[in-house]
C-alpha cells in the first residue's frame, strides 16, 4: 500500500473504529419485568432524584467515595414494591442487575428496602465526585454492606425484576 493510500485508510477507519465504540456503550439503564411502570434510567435523571453518597472499598483495597439514586427509590418508581411496602407477594421479588459485559447478580428486595436494612444500595454515577471512569461507567451498582465488591455491577445496562415461582 502506498504511503497515500496509507494514510487515508486510517483516516477513514479511525472515525469508524473511535465511532463504532462511542455507539455500543449505553447511556441508560432500563427497568423492567415484573412492574407496573417500567422506565429508562438516562442522565438527566439524576438531576431530578434524591441522590445519595455511600463510601465502600473498592477491589484494590482503597475506599472510594460514590453517589447516585437509591435502587430501592427505583424500584418504587417502576411500580414493583406496591404501596412502597415490601410485604406478601412482593416478598419474593429479587432483581437481576445486568451489565453490558453479560455480567449479572442478584439481589432480594428486602437487601435494600430501608424497613428491613439499614443500607442504602445505590445505582451510582459518580465516584469520588466525578463521573466514574469509562471503564466501570457510566453507572454501577454499589453495595455498601457486602464485604467483597463482587456484585458491585460495573456498566450496568438493565435492571430485571422477578419473581420467585413455586
Ligand atoms: N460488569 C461487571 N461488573 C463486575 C465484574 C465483572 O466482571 N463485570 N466483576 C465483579 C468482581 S468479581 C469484582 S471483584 C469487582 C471488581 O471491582 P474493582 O473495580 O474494584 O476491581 O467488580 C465486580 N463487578
Ligand atoms: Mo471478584
Amino acid at each position: 500500500m502506498s504511503p497515500l493510500k496509507f494514510v487515508l485508510a486510517l483516516l477513514i477507519a479511525f472515525p469508524v473504529v473511535f465511532g463504532c465504540r462511542a455507539q455500543i456503550v449505553p447511556t441508560t439503564v432500563t427497568v423492567s419485568g415484573d412492574v407496573s411502570k417500567p422506565l429508562v434510567l438516562s442522565a438527566g435523571d439524576f438531576k431530578t432524584m434524591k441522590l445519595y453518597t455511600v463510601n465502600r472499598p473498592a477491589h484494590d483495597g482503597v475506599t472510594h467515595t460514590y453517589r447516585g439514586v437509591s435502587l430501592f427509590d427505583l424500584l418504587v418508581q417502576a411500580g414493583a414494591v406496591p404501596g412502597g411496602q415490601l410485604k406478601g407477594t412482593a416478598l419474593s421479588k429479587y432483581v437481576v442487575v445486568a451489565a453490558r459485559d453479560k455480567y449479572q447478580v442478584v439481589i432480594a428486595l428486602p437487601e435494600f428496602d430501608p424497613t428491613f436494612c439499614d443500607q442504602v444500595i445505590i445505582l451510582a454515577n459518580e465516584e469520588d465526585t466525578k463521573p466514574l471512569p469509562a471503564d466501570l461507567g457510566p453507572y454501577q451498582l454499589i453495595i455498601p454492606a457486602d464485604k467483597k465488591p463482587a456484585r458491585c455491577v460495573w456498566g450496568v445496562t438493565s435492571i430485571i425484576v422477578k419473581t420467585a415461582t413455586p
